[in-house]
């Protein structure tokens, strides 16, 4: 009997050779250790046998069982080895491959202007208002002292969408709708937004770009008011680099008005292309409130007074940035977008 655990001995190392897998090494084990394996067989004879032979007979399986453990475990060392230097292989990184590029998405230039004029202004002690960019005629124009027929209507050459709505020409209807809402109330509003113009597209206007309304309504407001505020934002958003000039104009909203120029960012003054030899950009509108608008909106021109400004988002970002045409903000490019 001992001879035959001595022949299942060889029949266990080949058998533990070719197994390649942990599931296939346990079946390997419970084959010739299980319940249904040849070691029952000597167990059944050991019954017959005398106290001698049993002895014997009991030494030899224990020994036969030690020795199975020991072999699948050897085995089994060799196969997770195996399957270790498999997966390296399988798995192999090149740590010096350069790394995957990850993409980041950025403000689009003229958020980040809208964001650093929104910053000043806050800091200045405006709050934000909104309008519709669908507005009436009412707004746009009556209550800006533009009654249907005035010549100046024609600054500002609209969408139409039926006989009373229009795509806003200006940020300016805010002014008449926080003035209605205020109820005489004292106010200081920034308003920033997309406006429409049938203007052709060139390297400085654009049919769609944006503007910010400021409007200031309290008592004893003046002209110089308006003028230091306007410098003071002009001043951080531009540095004391380059030169601001006031220059009169007209809007018939606002009396006095002005324009504000800055000078050009391309030749510096000298006047160029870009500037069209003037060597200014005008980058905003203001003036003093019309008594009128007051008055149509609720408020008494002798006991209140009022300044508002309207600037190009599109102008100070041009000059902020060095960039020589409006155009480039509306194509999307990413080779002109990842610059910011
Ligand atoms: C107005 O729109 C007035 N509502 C501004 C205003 C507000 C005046 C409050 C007084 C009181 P104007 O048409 O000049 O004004 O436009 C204001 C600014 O918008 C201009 O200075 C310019 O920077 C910009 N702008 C005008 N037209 C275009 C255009 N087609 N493309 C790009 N920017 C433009």
């Amino acid at each position: 009997m001992t001879e035959r655990l001595l022949n299942l001995k060889s029949e266990v190392r080949e058998e533990l050779k070719n197994a390649k897998s942990v599931h296939e090494l346990n079946a390997v084990k419970a084959r010739y250790v299980g319940k249904k394996s040849p070691l029952q067989e000597v167990l059944g004879k050991m019954r017959e046998a005398d106290a001698e032979t049993r002895k014997a007979l009991g030494k030899a399986i224990n020994e036969f069982k030690s020795f199975v453990e020991e072999e699948v475990s050897a085995r089994l060392q060799e196969i997770t080895a195996a399957e270790i230097q498999k997966r390296l292989e399988s798995e192999r990184l090149d740590v010096t491959l350069p790394g995957k590029r990850f993409s980041a998405g950025r403000l689009h230039p003229l958020s980040k202007t809208i964001e650093e004029i929104e910053d000043i202004c806050i800091g200045m002690g405006y709050e934000i208002a909104e309008g519709p960019e669908i507005e009436t005629d009412h707004y746009n124009f009556e209550l800006l002292n533009l009654p249907k027929g005035h010549p100046a209507r024609e600054m500002q050459d609209s969408f139409y969408l039926d006989v009373v709505h229009l795509l806003r020409t200006h940020t300016s209807p805010v002014q008449a709708r926080v003035m209605q809402k205020a109820g005489g109330k004292p106010i200081k509003i920034i308003c920033p937004g997309k406006v429409y113009r049938r203007d052709n597209d060139d390297a400085t206007h654009s049919h769609q770009f944006m503007q910010i309304e400021g409007l200031v309504i309290d008592k004893d407001i003046t002209m110089a008011d308006l003028k230091g505020t306007l410098a003071l934002l002009m001043r951080r958003m531009f540095g004391d680099e380059l030169e601001i000039r006031f220059r009169p104009s007209f809007f018939p909203f606002t009396e006095p008005s002005v324009e504000v120029d800055v000078t050009c960012f391309k030749c510096g003054g000298e006047g160029c292309p870009l500037c069209k030899g003037t060597g200014w950009h005008e980058v905003l509108g203001a003036g003093m409130v019309h008594p009128n608008v007051l008055r149509m909106s609720g408020y008494d021109p002798e006991t209140n007074q009022g300044f508002a400004f309207g600037l190009g988002i599109e102008r100070i970002a041009m000059l902020r940035y060095g960039i020589d045409d409006i155009r480039y903000f509306y194509q999307n490019d990413p080779r002109f977008l990842k610059q910011f």
